[in-house]
């Protein structure tokens, strides 16, 4: 005897998105762009600024549109010039070229990277072998391993250890870039620590706070997402990291995007979960975007995954806060960005 059960329709899962909290903006990532920003509205043009002012196209390009003059180095800039420096920070000898130009700068370096060129610098003093874990060629690494050439050697990722030769392996400390992978870092702690066992460490995380934050979130809510969409550009390294972190957690897929018009419709067949945060260089807009394009496309519940809360604000570079003054302007200043957790209903 056969029993047939009666047809029931598929059962219908609601997709939905989790979205990353703490994402997008950090406190020196605020001040810096508010610093161009604030240079522009005291000075006027032309205002330059070394490098990108954070790694982010479309933070570039609108600065661009309101008169920004981005550069690579200071002799792009006439003599007497105004010029910003980037939030990743420059080394001496960007310092001293500019002075050699009489410009007048504006250092929008983050507090938290200059807490590691005192690390490096104070490691050098004291003749130590200074292991800069972090990416040749960013310009982070540039400036902090600028402050003591002599002293510093880049460590790129753990396997790259094999290769470090150090003078005295009992006079070895290790310090890193703020925007890396923690799990990696990690990792290329432990094997310089197996090669070298007095390997010291340095006196505070230099890891900031903020990609940290972001990390922890994306790890969170990853095992749960067939999809993490990652909003950010392709040079930000924070950015980039947050993609590794969302794989490695559990995520069936991870895309970063500069913004919403880089989703391919594809990535969304047969998911039921999509993950969605952003880097540290983020505007806030282009996420809405992305949750927009995901309404639109059927994914209209949107529940938040916070692991942490961020209400860290730093001040204006004290050069920009003297040139307030000294205009009659209040130097004290909002966050730039009203931040919205949650999209509007
Ligand atoms: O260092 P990273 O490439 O991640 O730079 P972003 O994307 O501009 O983010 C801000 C981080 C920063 C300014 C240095 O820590
Ligand atoms: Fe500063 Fe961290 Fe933001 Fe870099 S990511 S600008 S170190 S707060």
């Amino acid at each position: 005897m056969s029993v047939t059960s009666p047809e029931r329709p598929a059962e219908t899962k609601t997709k939905r998105v989790l979205l990353a909290a703490p994402r997008g903006y950090c406190a020196g990532v605020d001040r810096a762009v508010v610093a161009v920003e604030k240079a522009l509205e005291t000075y006027g043009t032309p205002v330059y600024v070394r490098k990108e002012i954070v790694h982010n196209k479309h933070v570039v390009e609108t600065l661009r549109e309101r008169g920004a003059i981005f550069v690579n180095e200071t002799d792009e800039v006439p003599e007497g010039g105004r010029l910003v420096f980037s939030a990743h920070g420059v080394s001496p000898a960007v310092r001293a070229s500019a002075e050699a130009r009489s410009l007048e700068t504006i250092d929008a370096t983050c507090p938290l990277v200059t807490k590691v060129h005192k690390e490096a610098v104070r490691f050098a003093k004291d003749d130590y072998d200074i292991l800069l874990i972090g990416h040749t060629g960013h310009e982070e690494v540039e400036g902090t391993a600028g402050e003591a050439p002599d002293h510093v050697q880049v460590v790129n990722s753990p396997d790259e250890v094999d290769q470090v030769v150090v003078r005295d392996p009992d006079k070895v400390v290790w310090i890193s870039q703020t925007t890396l992978s923690v799990d990696e870092t990690m990792e290329t702690v432990r094997r310089l620590r197996d090669k070298f066992p007095s390997l010291q460490d340095p006196p505070s995380d230099d890891i900031c706070y903020a990609t940290q934050n972001r990390q922890v979130a994306v790890k969170k809510l990853a095992p749960e997402c067939e999809l993490v969409i990652v909003v950010g550009s392709a040079n930000s390294s924070n950015s980039v990291r947050l993609v590794e972190v969302a794989l490695q957690s559990g995520a069936a897929a991870s895309y970063r995007v500069d913004r919403m018009t880089e989703i391919k419709e594809e990535w969304l067949e047969g998911v039921t979960t999509v993950g969605v945060t952003s880097g540290a260089s983020v505007p806030e807009i282009l996420v809405q975007d992305v949750i927009t394009y995901l309404a639109d496309h059927g994914f209209g519940t949107v529940d938040e995954v916070r692991t942490a809360t961020e209400d860290l604000m730093f001040s204006l570079p004290r050069e920009l806060r003297a040139g307030l003054k000294a205009a009659g302007e209040e130097p004290k200043r909002p966050r730039r960005e009203a931040r919205t957790e949650l999209p509007l209903a």
